[in-house]
């Protein structure tokens, strides 16, 4: 009797030691990560990164969330792609363009005028060359998660309605901590100002900056659009939004947890996708709302024309060359 009740003591005390050994040990524990967003809370990114989060409590039981920082509390997006780098922060919600700089590929994808259409950066975002791009940041210390829409951006300034590249001589033109978008502006025979988002709207009513250039939503949600009424629809690059997880949060998860993360990052791709659009239209009818001139007749083809020397400089050939060719003979 005695020995049998010392053998349940045992047990208990064992299963107890189990438990607890789970909990410590590494994939098992739970945990907040922490998400960076440079958009305001109600932007379709912040909404997607929303929607991992309720996805991810769902599917691990409530163990794993993501507390999502939005409207820069983490830091400006240059700032918050290094310390996720580092692991400060565990994921990032960034624009391909100033990722350039520490994923060669994520630069490719912010090139001027190299997707024909939403549809063609559909096709290759969502294929295997979109996969391949994702892996690719794994060399860098990121973990890709997925892409998101971001439109077209386009150029808006408070001097004048810019219709080809001569319109833009002189004009200090804001752009994203990006060399290649620097070199662009460079190109069009403006002066680049790289300047953080969250100072673009004082660098516009102060005059620091003539302008910028950005997408409908963007456009309007900071007020730019208030600031710089002359929009012209250049539609230069097609810019995508990228899901990334640091390398040292994503070695805290177990196989199983990461296939959770995996699939709750693309599940938010396809919600953020319908928002997009929503947002987009909602956006462009807002802007006219709010007095923007919508430059008629503006010359892309001129534009792309004054921009492919951009190509020479950044793509060399081997790897990179090879990645935008394939992107381009993608139907
Ligand atoms: C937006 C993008 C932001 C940021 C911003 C910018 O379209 O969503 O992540 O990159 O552009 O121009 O800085």
């Amino acid at each position: 009797m005695r020995a049998c009740a010392r053998g349940a003591v045992l047990a208990v005390l064992l299963s107890a030691v189990v438990l607890v050994s789970q909990v410590l040990g590494g994939a098992a524990r739970a945990r907040e990560f922490r998400a960076a967003d440079t958009q305001t809370a109600d932007y379709p990114t912040v909404q997607a990164l929303l929607t991992m989060d309720r996805l991810v409590r769902e599917r691990t039981g409530g163990r794993h969330s993501i507390k999502v920082f939005h409207s820069r509390q983490l830091g400006e997006e240059k700032e918050t792609i290094e310390q996720t780098r580092v692991g400060a922060i565990d994921i990032n919600r960034s624009s391909t363009a100033p990722f350039a700089s520490f994923v060669p590929e994520a630069g490719v994808l912010a090139l001027p005028y190299l997707f024909r259409s939403v549809e063609h950066l559909h096709k290759v975002l969502d294929g295997p060359i979109g996969d391949e791009i994702l892996a690719s940041f794994e060399a860098y210390g990121f973990v890709g998660l997925a892409f998101y829409d971001s439109g077209a951006r386009s150029f808006y300034n408070t001097v004048r309605p810019i219709r080809v590249p001569a319109d833009m001589a002189g004009l200090r033109i804001r752009v994203q901590q990006s060399d290649q978008m620097i070199v662009m502006i460079r190109l069009l025979g403006a002066e680049a100002i790289a300047l953080p988002y969250g100072q673009v709207t004082t660098g516009l009513s102060t005059g620091i900056v003539d302008g910028a250039e950005n997408n409908w939503p963007s456009y309007v949600s900071t007020d730019h659009v208030k600031l710089a009424r002359f929009h012209s629809a250049t539609e230069h690059t097609m810019t995508p939004e990228v899901l990334v997880m640091s390398a040292r949060a994503w070695a805290a998860l177990d196989a199983a947890d990461r296939q959770i993360f995996r699939q709750a990052a693309r599940e938010s791709a396809l919600y953020m996708r319908q928002q997009w659009f929503e947002w987009e239209g909602r956006s462009r009818a807002a802007a006219r709302g709010a007095g923007a001139v919508l430059t008629e007749g503006v010359d892309k083809k001129a534009f792309a024309d004054a921009v492919a020397p951009l190509y020479e400089q950044f793509v060399p050939p081997g790897r990179l060359r090879d990645l935008v060719e394939r992107i381009r003979m993608v139907e």
